[in-house]
């Protein structure tokens, strides 16, 4: 049976992608599972059907027969573990992989996500101007790392796996901030994540169910 996973009926970034619905499509896309999506509103999310599924009234949820799952880093694991093709079959490199998921996840996206909330929600608070810089820093205090280990190389450890899905998906909602391409090797880590066909047509799925629609005349 195919998996169903839930998405915004509507994603307020207007199909950039950034909604987490995009990083469980790419790790369905990357390992061939077909998947099923069921659309739901900001009212629906917190009524008690979908609930049931997600505790906290968010997307992405995963669907798969009596199974279900919430939480990004779960679901990515959970599909990474079910097929070939996300993790190494060699027990250490597939610890090294799961532990950069994990590193994606606990470490580098809690102060981007902070970023993301002072750029968005708190850019008209009188104390703005002074706080924003400090929790810039704090990003670049996880990006100067990672590209320091990144260094040369195409992906976090030997070849792609689910922790550079992960991360690359996390550095994805850093990246108009113009941080990220203050280290030009984590630019082009991106870009070569969204080069992968598995990553486009996960975006293109996702566009076309929160592109604009084009205006009349
Ligand atoms: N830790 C959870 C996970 O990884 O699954 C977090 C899930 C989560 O944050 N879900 C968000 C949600 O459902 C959508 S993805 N929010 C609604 C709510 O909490 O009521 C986060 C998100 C939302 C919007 C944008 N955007 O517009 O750019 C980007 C990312």
């Amino acid at each position: 049976m195919n998996p169903t996973i839930t998405a915004f009926e509507r994603s307020p970034d207007g199909g950039k992608g950034l909604a987490r619905d995009t990083r469980v499509r790419w790790a369905l896309e990357e390992v061939g599972q077909p998947y099923a999506v069921r659309l739901v509103s900001f009212r629906a999310m917190k009524e008690p059907a979908h609930l049931a599924l997600h505790p906290f009234g968010q997307i992405p949820t995963y669907e798969e027969g009596g199974l279900v799952l919430f939480e990004t880093g779960s679901i990515v694991f959970h599909i990474a573990q079910r097929h070939a093709g996300l993790l190494p079959i060699e027990p250490d490199a597939r610890a090294r992989a799961v532990t950069w998921m994990f590193a994606a996840l606990s470490t580098v996206e809690p102060p981007i996500l902070d970023l993301a909330t002072a750029r968005i929600f708190e850019a008209d608070k009188p104390w703005a101007k002074d706080r924003l810089p400090l929790v810039e820093d704090r990003v670049r205090d996880r990006l100067k790392p990672l590209s320091a280990r990144l260094g040369g190389a195409d992906w976090l450890d030997g070849g792609f796996s689910a922790g550079d899905l992960m991360m690359v998906s996390v550095l994805l909602r850093a990246r108009s901030s113009g941080l990220v391409d203050e280290f030009p090797n984590l630019a082009a880590y991106l870009a070569r994540g969204e080069a992968r066909p598995a990553y486009r047509r996960a975006f293109a799925a996702q566009l076309a169910i929160n592109a604009p629609e084009p205006q009349a005349g």
